[in-house]
């Protein structure tokens, strides 16, 4: 209400009342807009907080996957994000032994709160790639997951009552690329291109404190390269036109990370200055995890927790779910009838139903004429042929009367004349009689 519309005569703080109406029924001619000034509170400048209440009310779900080879510190990187021992090893291992190794996709949840907002995070932990006896199929399992938990999803949204969703889909996926310092490989690249059309792919370079500074910029720019040339989809996070400076800056800052550099431990460990810290003891010093100058640990966890957590749940809803949901269902023979979501317009329906109409009766016109010539000519064929018939019999009947005249013709001269009425009957007598 404190937006201030140029176009208002007096530039006054206005609202516009027919705004909703018009949002309602967008294939009705627009009605004139008009700028209202309110004269005293009305109460929608609260709907926000209505929002924010009922959110909070809700609780928030999220759900982080870790994928990658096998030892990179996938088991390590969510104890640090947790800040928590969730993988206790199961019994105490002397130095010599194997360490225990994922092997088998686990979920794990935790309910936090954090100042009255509760949040249920689920991290799954998958095994490493180098586990399979057939790597090259080492992603199938995990698109297999992450399509069960889209299934699983999609199955409660088609029930009769749909009040009770759990989504247990994954929001995001950190993909671990070992430090190998040369560029992405074979397995990397099927890995995400397998994955970031149902995932949002998040790539991490694991254990970073085994490279240098400069070693890291270099590698993550081959990264960036690979991730380009192969047309794969990481998780961008997106900007608004209308965010504050400071938003701005902070995401900035975080896309400049990607692919972030990290490296976990939940080890406290004593700083040459004296200071108790997570992180790696060397010989030659200490890494820091919670140190943005050592790793990019802070600044991961603030994209996945503090600032894009909710960008990342929509993300997954609104594409990569939707894709999901509709190519399952194209699948299943569910078409969608695109004219049941067609606006309808009165005066456009009138007029198809009219154009309709009349198509329909210029058809049953044309018919009719067909059917009536039909019928004339074969009148018309009939008619000709009794005329033939009865011109054949009026020429027999001459023929009949003109032969009938001719001999009545000859009886009378015969008559006339005195002669016999029938010479050659006599003569032939008289023939047998001379002959006789
Ligand atoms: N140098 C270094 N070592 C790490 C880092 N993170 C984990 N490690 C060590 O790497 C080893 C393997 O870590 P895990 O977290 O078990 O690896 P994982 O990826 O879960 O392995 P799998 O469960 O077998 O797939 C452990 O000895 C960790 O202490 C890191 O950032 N830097
Ligand atoms: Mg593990």
């Amino acid at each position: 209400m404190t937006d201030s519309y140029p176009g208002t005569p007096n530039g006054d703080a206005a609202s516009s009342l027919n705004g909703m109406a018009n949002g309602s029924a967008p294939h009705v001619a627009s009605p004139p807009l008009v700028r209202k000034k309110l004269m005293g509170y009305v109460g929608f400048a609260n709907l926000p907080n209505q929002v924010h209440r009922k959110s909070v009310r809700k609780g928030f779900q999220f759900t982080a996957m870790v994928v990658g080879e096998s030892g990179l510190g996938k088991s390590t990187l969510i104890n640090t994000l947790f800040n928590t021992e969730l993988y206790q090893p199961k019994e105490v291992l002397p130095p010599s032994a194997e360490r225990p190794k994922t092997v088998a996709i686990e979920s794990i949840s935790a309910d936090i709160e954090e100042n009255g907002v509760r949040l249920r995070l689920t991290v799954v932990d998958t095994p490493g790639f180098g586990d399979f006896v057939n790597n090259e199929e080492s992603w199938k399992p995990i698109v297999e997951d992450i399509e069960s938990r889209f299934d699983s999803y999609l199955e409660q949204e088609n029930r009769v009552n749909r009040q009770k969703i759990v989504d247990n889909r994954v929001h995001a996926c950190l993909y671990f690329i070992q430090p190998t310092g040369h560029s992405l490989r074979p397995i990397d690249i099927e890995f995400m291109r397998r994955l970031h059309t149902k995932v949002n792919l998040i790539p991490i370079i694991a254990k970073a404190d085994t490279m240098t500074d400069e070693e890291i910029i270099n590698f993550k720019d081959r990264i960036l390269n690979d991730i380009r040339h192969h047309n794969i989809h990481i998780f961008q996070l997106p900007t608004y036109e209308n965010e504050d400076e400071e938003a701005l800056t902070e995401q900035e800052e975080i896309a400049r990370k990607i692919p972030f550099a990290i490296v976990g431990s939940n080890q406290l460990v004593h700083t040459p200055d004296g200071r108790q810290v997570r992180g790696r003891a060397y010989p030659w010093g200490v890494i820091e995890v919670d140190n943005e100058d050592h790793c990019d640990f802070v600044k991961l966890r603030q994209m996945l927790i503090r600032t894009s957590m909710e960008e990342l749940r929509e993300h997954t809803t609104a594409v990569l779910y939707e894709n999901y949901r509709s190519e399952k269902l194209l699948g299943m023979g569910v078409a969608q009838d695109s004219s049941v979501f067609k606006e309808i317009n009165p005066a456009l329906k009138m007029q198809e139903e009219r154009t309709l109409h009349e198509a329909k009766l210029a058809k049953m016109e044309a018919e009719m004429n067909l059917v009536f010539q039909q019928k004339v000519a074969e009148k018309e064929g009939k008619l000709k042929q009794s005329e033939e018939e009865l011109y054949a019999r009026h020429r027999e009947m001459k023929e009949a009367l003109e032969k009938q005249r001719l001999e009545l013709e000859d009886k009378k001269r015969r008559i006339e004349s005195g002669r016999p009425l029938t010479p050659e009957k006599s003569a032939t007598k008289r023939n047998r009689f001379l002959r006789t």
